[in-house]
């Protein structure tokens, strides 16, 4: 049996329940088979992949937090420490209900890959809750948020591990976790990415995983001698990922046309209004219904009634920038009958290994998420630089280094793919770059 298959076998045996964290390291460890294939003695050897896919350290810890009628509330906490090989652990946390191990442990193994693809040194880490942040007042927030703060502070550091944001947890709530650091540390460091810009925030962060997504996908149509300008484009999810991906992609010239969030979704033939979407899910952190209700170009569909989503809606381009497998087979076969030619994951493994396939098989132009989604942790690190010179850099100068940034990945995901005979199979080259830098400093280190 080949060193890969063994691995994948163990995988499957010692996480029998995680599925995500197996279909993360499935994807991941079969497009490395060449790579592995080419040096298997020596990585068998010394373990590589065994130790690649344990993480180094994983905490699981109890919340409690008083609601507003006066009730105990409790919730678990987790971080997964999963790679340090290239630098402190880095990675965001998701507070939402389906939250439990096997995603937090799916997402830190994609974290490795994607840091190392930023080419800046940081590790692959990150944590979270089962918490739900909806319907809750500002006052439960902030106690959810210092409760899990005072146990996750004897974790991190600025230069250990560095949290940051994802599904659930935007500026709101990194404030009120970095009060609470600093006030049990009594340290004022860069532990957490995305603060605000009075308190050591990078310009240009909120901005960073859309506006990254877009810069990726530009590069993607150029090198094809093609352009985004005049295409219509379909976005799911309506939070921070997806508010600035519809930014971006009308600057570039696209239309979106959908966007959505759990309940239902939006089509909107004139383009969405990033104003009003700003206003109804950053301001009022109200629902999708609010936005058809102000816009008569806009037909709001219901996902439970209607048992339909914005996959069906004819587009050039598709941005997934939501959640984990919200893009099925059958979502994939209807884009491609559509006439979408192009596929940029901004969420973090939004399709499924079956669409995956069916895209590649069809020619459309893929891009996963660890390399079109990096933008985010890239610029995170850039608010790491920031806070290690007590320095602010302006908008533009953050904007062009992320967007140098995303030319960059394109290319070096390109060119492993064509290096390893996969040209066009940009998941391979991003696995494969991603792995590359990892793998050689894992061995440079020792066996630890
Ligand atoms: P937000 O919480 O800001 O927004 C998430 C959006 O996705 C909301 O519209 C939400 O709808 C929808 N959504 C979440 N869970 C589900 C679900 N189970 N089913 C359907 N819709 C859902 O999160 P982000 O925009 O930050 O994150 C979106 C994706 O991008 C995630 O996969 C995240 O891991 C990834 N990502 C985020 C980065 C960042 O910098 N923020 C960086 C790189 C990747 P609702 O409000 O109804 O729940
Ligand atoms: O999935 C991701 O890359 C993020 N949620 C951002 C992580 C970060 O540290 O900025």
């Amino acid at each position: 049996m080949s060193y890969v298959d063994e691995v994948l076998d163990l995988v499957k045996k010692q996480n029998a329940s995680e599925p995500e964290f197996i279909q993360a390291a499935t994807e991941v460890l079969d497009s490395l088979r060449p790579v592995i294939d080419a040096n298997e003695e020596v990585y068998r050897k010394d373990a590589l992949l065994e130790r690649l896919v344990n993480p180094e350290r994983q905490f699981k810890f109890r919340v409690p937090w008083v609601d507003d009628k006066g009730q105990v509330q409790v919730n678990t906490g987790y971080r997964v420490q999963f790679n340090s090989a290239i630098g402190p652990y880095k990675g965001g946390l998701r507070f939402h209900p389906s939250v439990n191990l096997g995603i937090i442990k799916f997402l830190g193994f994609e974290q490795i890959f994607k840091n190392s693809l930023t080419s800046l040194p940081i590790g692959g880490g990150k944590g979270g809750s089962d918490f739900d942040p909806k319907g809750k007042s500002d006052r439960e927030v902030m106690a959810f948020c210092q409760s899990f703060m005072t146990e996750l502070c004897k974790y991190i550091g600025a230069d250990t591990d560095v949290p940051a944001g994802d599904i659930g947890v935007g500026g709101r709530e990194i404030g009120y976790m970095f009060g609470q650091y600093k006030r049990i540390r009594g340290l004022y460091e860069g532990v957490l990415t995305g603060k605000g810009l009075t308190y050591g925030g990078s310009l240009a962060r909120t901005e960073a995983t859309g506006y990254g997504l877009l810069y990726i996908t530009e590069e993607l149509f150029k090198c094809h001698d093609n352009t985004l300008e005049g295409k219509t484009a379909v976005v799911s999810g309506a939070g921070n990922v997806a508010i600035y991906a519809i930014q971006k992609a009308h600057q570039l010239g696209a239309k979106v046309v959908t966007c959505s969030d759990s309940t239902g979704w939006i089509y909107d033939p004139e383009g969405i209004d990033v104003e009003l979407l700003k206003e109804i899910k950053e301001v009022k952190r109200a629902r999708l219904t609010e936005y058809a209700a102000a816009r008569p170009s806009a037909e709001y569909h219901d996902k439970a009634t209607e048992g339909t989503n914005q996959w069906i809606i004819p587009c050039d381009v598709a941005l997934p920038c939501a959640t984990q497998n919200e893009l099925n087979l059958e979502d994939a076969k209807t884009l491609v009958a559509n006439g979408c030619i192009a596929v940029c994951e901004g969420a973090n493994m939004p399709s499924t290994i079956e669409a995956t396939e069916y895209f590649q098989a069809n020619g459309v132009w893929f891009i996963g998420g660890k390399a079109s989604n990096a933008g985010g942790v890239a610029t995170s690190a850039l608010e790491m630089s920031q806070n290690s010179e007590r320095l602010s850099w302006s908008f533009e100068e953050v904007d062009a280094k992320l967007k140098d940034i995303m030319v960059n990945i394109y290319h070096n995901i390109d060119d492993a793919a064509k290096r390893y005979g996969m040209e066009g199979n940009y998941v391979a080259g991003a696995n494969i770059a991603g792995f590359e830098k990892v793998a050689e400093a894992m061995q440079a280190q020792g066996i630890c």
